[in-house]
């Protein structure tokens, strides 16, 4: 079997399990990888050899590669998804659970000898910055050179990540491979006692590039849980603006919305003029995962984002809806699952919906197949998936937060929770406390979305939007949240928020994207008590004056709906909880009884 030379620095404990897995996979050669700029471009010469990458014009965009996924493998598939343990209990109520010998045994002869013929790549990868005292490590291998390339933007990738292990046995052990990507030989397996995690048969996103949901969320949020910290599906922001004695003022916020639900496009927050120009600045710290942790020394939570890259959703994304996405993705990116456009002089260019990007007359679209817009217009096909994915390396966001290596991390001021809802909840609310933020957070509701196979548009209960990640049992998790209060001495204010609502046309009412700079600015004041709120069933909202809506194109109607609190609709909302309830049953925790009861007596 053909090797590359195996660092010196892979200690003896990685290389003992590496050997143990070639021996189960059998591949032909093995590469261990650096993490070097010539091998990026190494790899990128040999995957357009094997047809797996397509290089894009290199005028337009320099360094970009177009990827297109298997049809049948083009988001997360959760009902493939395992958390493994001795007993059920482990996994609780919202997990699909496999006992972890059963899923050893069966996976064990999925990947026998499945990479015969095949190369296995050797990722060693830090998850946050170096230094930190959460900075994690894991080991992938994978027989997927495009998951290769992923984890080298999304993830500290190279030897680097053999420096931070030094001689310990400490670093999550993800095995990958493709396998034949028949969804019925597909499985995504966390062994949390373990610290491993195995996926086979798929080779998209969430299920494939083990670093981000599966190692960042779900064992993540396992050991935070041991070790006092906390694992979200976050977003992590700055804002920047004059404070009242006229000196800057800086804020950090860190935001729950469920997959394909804003996180990407609120983190990348350009604000309108009028606020630019009195000193309103957003900077992006994550956009998809934030690992938090009480700081000792100021008694507040503290958060890194553990990832270096955005794998963002690419329809939609234009230079108007999100200028900084579109800024970072110009160049070094992987583009996976859009419309791929030939051009006369034999190189590609890409396209997709809503890119504001100039429609071509023709392309190939996600499934392969020929596109023209009037195909389109005939038969509905779209060029791009709905979950098409761009991953863009963060170094290339302008509006990168200067903190974002930061091992100590940034103090978080507000936690805002959100969800994709067309009727029933309104644009903000502030909690009451701590509590009452924990109870909100846990009864998102949310309609879903292409970013996982199912049925899109249906509401559901989405808890902390981590129903899919969280990789233990949630009555457990929810506790984990409510403690959390005590061991801070000033802790976040908790929002809801809701950009999505509609009116009778089924228009949305809200303008969103950078005009929810105006309700964040509401939130920030808040924060530092500037801001004014009444008293509601549901918590602390804006007066109709207290969010400045000047210069937008809404009736005072549309006003007066965004804020509206039906109370009819707010029982159906108590009632449609129930579902999550009765999951639990008897192990809810007391304080969402409560928070509930109290909801339902202010009614
Ligand atoms: P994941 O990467 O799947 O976790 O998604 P995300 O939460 O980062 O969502 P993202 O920002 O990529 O947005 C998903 C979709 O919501 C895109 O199609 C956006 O155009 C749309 N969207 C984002 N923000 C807004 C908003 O403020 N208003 C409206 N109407 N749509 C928005
Ligand atoms: C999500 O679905 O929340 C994503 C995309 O961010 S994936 O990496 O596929 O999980
Ligand atoms: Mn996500």
């Amino acid at each position: 079997m053909a090797t590359t030379v195996v660092p010196t620095q892979a200690n003896q404990y990685v290389r003992a399990w590496v050997n143990q897995m070639v021996d189960l996979t059998r591949p032909d050669k093995i590469i261990w990888c650096d993490g070097s700029v010539e091998e990026r471009e190494r790899f990128y010469e040999q995957g357009c050899a094997e047809g797996i990458f397509v290089r894009l014009n290199p005028r337009k965009w320099p360094g970009c590669y177009y990827h297109r996924s298997n049809p049948n493998d083009v988001a997360r598939t959760e009902h493939l998804t395992f958390i493994c343990t001795p007993s059920p209990d482990a996994a609780g109520p919202t997990n699909n659970w496999m006992k972890d010998k059963d899923a050893y045994e069966k996976l064990t002869e999925l990947f026998r000898g499945c990479m015969k013929g095949r190369t296995l790549y050797v990722v060693p990868f830090v998850m946050g910055p170096i230094g930190s005292r959460l900075a994690k490590v894991g080991v992938q291998l994978t027989d997927s050179l495009y998951v290769v390339q992923n984890m080298g933007i999304m993830t500290r990738m190279g030897e680097v990540a053999w420096s931070q292990l030094g001689q310990s046995n400490d670093f999550t052990r993800c095995l990958h491979s493709l396998g034949d990507l028949n969804p019925r030989r597909r499985f995504i397996c966390h062994f949390p006692f373990d610290n491993t995690i195995w996926s086979f048969g798929s080779g998209y996103g969430g299920n494939a590039l083990l670093g981000k949901k599966c190692l960042g969320l779900r064992i993540a949020s396992f050991l935070g849980r041991q070790q006092d910290w906390m694992a979200e599906h976050m977003l992590l922001m700055g804002i920047e603006n004059p404070g009242p004695d006229g000196r800057s003022e800086k804020t950090y916020v860190a935001a729950a919305f469920p997959s394909a639900c804003g996180k990407t496009n609120f983190a990348m927050l350009v604000p309108p003029q009028k606020y630019a120009q009195k000193g309103w600045k957003v900077t992006t710290v994550g956009d998809d995962i934030a690992w938090m942790w009480v700081d000792e020394k100021s008694g507040r939570l503290h958060a890194i984002n553990p990832e270096t890259g955005y794998f963002g959703v690419v329809p939609g994304t234009s230079a108007t809806s999100n200028p900084n996405a579109f800024e970072s993705m110009k160049r070094d990116t992987i583009f996976t699952n859009v419309g791929l456009v030939p051009l006369e002089d034999g190189t590609y260019d890409i396209w997709w919906e809503d890119s504001g990007m100039p429609e071509p007359s023709r392309c190939i679209n996600w499934e392969g197949k020929e596109w023209t817009p009037t195909l389109a217009r005939e038969t509905g096909i779209k060029a791009a998936h709905p979950n098409s994915r761009f991953t863009a390396p963060m170094w290339n966001n302008p509006a990168l937060d200067p903190r974002v290596n930061d091992p100590s991390g940034v103090p978080i001021s507000a936690i805002i929770f959100g969800g994709r809802r067309s009727r029933t909840i309104p644009l903000v609310y502030q909690a009451f406390n701590w509590v009452h933020g924990v109870y909100i957070g846990a009864t998102i509701g949310s309609e879903t979305t292409a970013a996982a196979t199912g049925q899109v548009g249906v509401v559901r209960r989405d808890p902390m939007a981590m129903l899919p990640f969280i990789g233990y049992n949630i009555r457990d998790y929810l506790v984990h949240w409510f403690r959390m209060r005590k061991k801070m001495v000033d802790c976040p204010r908790v929002f809801m928020v809701n950009w999505f609502r509609k009116n009778e046309q089924g228009k949305f009412i809200w303008p969103g994207f950078g005009e929810n700079m105006r309700v964040l600015k509401w939130i920030v004041d808040r924060c530092h008590g500037r801001a004014y709120a009444r008293e509601t069933v549901l918590g602390w909202m804006p007066r109709a004056e207290d969010i400045d809506t000047e210069g937008l194109n809404l009736s005072s109607q549309d006003i007066a709906l965004l804020e509206f609190v039906d109370p009819d609709e707010v029982k159906s909302e108590i009632l449609s909880q129930e579902e999550l309830f009765l999951k639990l049953a008897g192990d809810l925790p007391k304080e969402m009884i409560f928070q509930r009861e109290l909801l339902i007596s202010r009614l």
